[in-house]
């Protein structure tokens, strides 16, 4: 699911590695550091491989929200650990697919959202990383939420999604199947019209027992770092 953009694909990929960039310069010696999910995250790793290679980063270590980011740690030698390990995380990097002006999100393009709230509520400060083509006046106007939901619900949760304007659409993989998030779970990606309070929408999704999770990152991101044509902002 890509979000349109005005930008070209190699200026996009410049401005993620910018965005990235900043954000891995804002780890510090000894931190506990999550990790989420999609290619501007991931473009943090080897800025921060580099760091360490310098010596500059003794003692820190890395949680990942998804098997692709730990993947990707481990090629480029950093430590992984688990959550379990460091149930307070220092500072969590993520990407996000929109962002509004009050620095909300909507996560999960990737399928890890789940993991990702996890790790992002762990952080004392939950730092997003995105290009300029990820703003947006409101929510759902570029991208679908993704609503993760546990199989048993589906036909009652999808109900619910139709009844509340959510025009929820089934992920596949390639072949045809529902794609399942790593715990086993179908995602739903909803096409609300852009969302006038994100807030109450999160508040009757996390009401939901069938709801396993859901992108909408509301109140959540400490700080927005966004790279696009003027440089690097930093949106608090
Ligand atoms: C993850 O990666 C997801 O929550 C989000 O869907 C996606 C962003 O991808 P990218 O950085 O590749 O644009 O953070």
């Amino acid at each position: 699911m890509d979000t349109p953009s005005t930008f070209s694909p190699e200026e996009t990929a410049g401005f993620k590695r910018a965005a990235a960039a900043h954000a891995a310069a804002m780890v510090e010696p000894g931190m506990a550091v999550g990790m989420g999910h999609g290619s501007t995250a991931v473009a943090a790793v080897p800025v921060l491989a580099e760091r360490a290679a310098r010596g500059e980063l003794p003692g820190t270590y890395f949680v990942p929200a998804a098997h692709f980011m730990a993947e990707a740690l481990r090629r480029a030698g950093l430590p992984v650990a688990g959550l379990d390990d460091a149930p307070v995380l220092d500072i969590t990097i993520d990407g996000a697919d929109e962002i509004d002006p009050a620095g909300n999100c909507i996560k999960g393009g990737g399928g890890a959202l789940l993991y990702e709230k996890i790790v992002g509520q762990a952080a004392q400060r939950l730092v997003i990383v995105a290009d300029a083509g990820k703003l947006s006046p409101r929510l759902c106007s570029r991208h679908a939420l993704p609503v993760e939901i546990t199989p048993f619900a589906l036909a009652s949760e999808l109900r619910f999604l139709r009844r509340i304007g959510g025009n929820p659409s089934l992920r596949q993989r390639p072949d045809g199947d529902p794609m399942r998030t790593e715990r086993g779970n179908v995602i739903a990606d909803c096409a609300f019209a852009p969302l006038p309070d994100p807030a109450a929408l999160a508040t009757s999704l996390d009401a939901r027992a069938g709801v396993a999770g859901h992108g909408l990152f509301v109140g959540l991101a400490s700080c927005i770092v966004v790279a696009g044509p003027d440089g690097v902002r930093e949106l608090e």
